[in-house]
């Protein structure tokens, strides 16, 4: 019996992974754009892989506000709570209230359930850069980085990348750094997160969702800290429309 379970999870996990090993697009953070992106380019019949350094995916979503698990949504974005299957309460001054937990759950059901591989538990240490272009992701245990264990990574290649890592936009930052390139931002380089302004951080948070090197997309927070743009807190429609403007823009790319 013992042997069975065993064999089963490791085969179930081996496939998962060798059949990721190239794929159309990577979504490195699986917090609430990267895994929007990830819902909507499965639907659409892409092969995703999400790599998420934490056990739990969900990123930023589970803890609400301070820890009161509770976020807030624009009201404009009801059908969008809808078709993730969320309920939604106390309507009025544009925004809806929506349980954390609830959200979390649903945003990684929904893209696992379509299609999207999400490895947690595995982060993106790296890029894979190839002809002045990132042609992948080179990934690793989250334990064993954090372990600070010196273990040789693995290499997935990808036609597209999705930075959705938040605050630090540590895969941009990574890249810009290790391959010397010019990003494509007014300064060229990672601009760094401004403070809080909600209105203004929602905005631009979906502005900023872009590509910024060929082969290399960012959203959510990794957008606005890219492109030097404020922070907004606990309202999170500016993070669902960015997952799915960068799924519209990686689906361009793939043609
Ligand atoms: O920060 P996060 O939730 O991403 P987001 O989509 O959403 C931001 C909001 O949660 C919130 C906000 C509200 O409007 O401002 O902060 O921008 O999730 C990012 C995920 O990326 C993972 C990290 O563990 C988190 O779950 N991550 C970060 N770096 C890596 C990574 C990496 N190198 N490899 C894999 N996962």
């Amino acid at each position: 019996m013992e042997r069975k379970i065993s064999r089963k999870i490791l085969e179930g996990y081996f496939k998962k992974l060798e059949d990721s090993l190239q794929v159309d697009a990577a979504v490195v953070g699986a917090g609430p754009s990267g895994l929007v992106c990830a819902w909507e380019l499965a639907r659409a019949g892409k092969k995703v892989a999400v790599f998420e350094r934490a056990l739990k995916p969900g990123g930023g979503v589970w803890g609400g506000a301070m820890l009161f698990n509770e976020i807030v949504v624009q009201e404009e974005l009801i059908p969008f709570l809808e078709d993730l299957g969320v309920r939604y309460s106390s309507p009025g001054e544009g925004l809806v209230r929506v349980d954390s937990v609830e959200t979390a759950a649903a945003l990684v059901y929904r893209a696992v359930n379509a299609g999207a591989r999400v490895f947690n538990g595995v982060a993106a240490e790296d890029v894979l850069f190839k002809e002045d272009r990132v042609a992948g992701v080179v990934i690793n245990f989250g334990a064993v980085l954090q372990a600070g264990m010196h273990v040789d990574p693995l290499m997935v290649q990808a036609a597209c990348v999705l930075d959705a890592t938040g605050h630090h936009a540590e895969l941009t930052a990574k890249a810009a750094a290790k391959a010397g390139i010019r990003l494509e931002t007014p300064t060229g380089g990672v601009m760094g997160e401004k403070p809080m302004w909600a209105e203004k951080g929602e905005a631009e948070t979906v502005e900023n969702t872009r590509r910024v090197y060929p082969g290399l997309f960012v959203s959510g927070m990794a957008a606005n800290g890219v492109f030097g743009s404020f922070r907004m807190g606990p309202v999170f429609g500016g993070m669902f429309l960015s997952g799915k403007k960068a799924a519209g823009l990686i689906l361009e790319e793939l043609g």
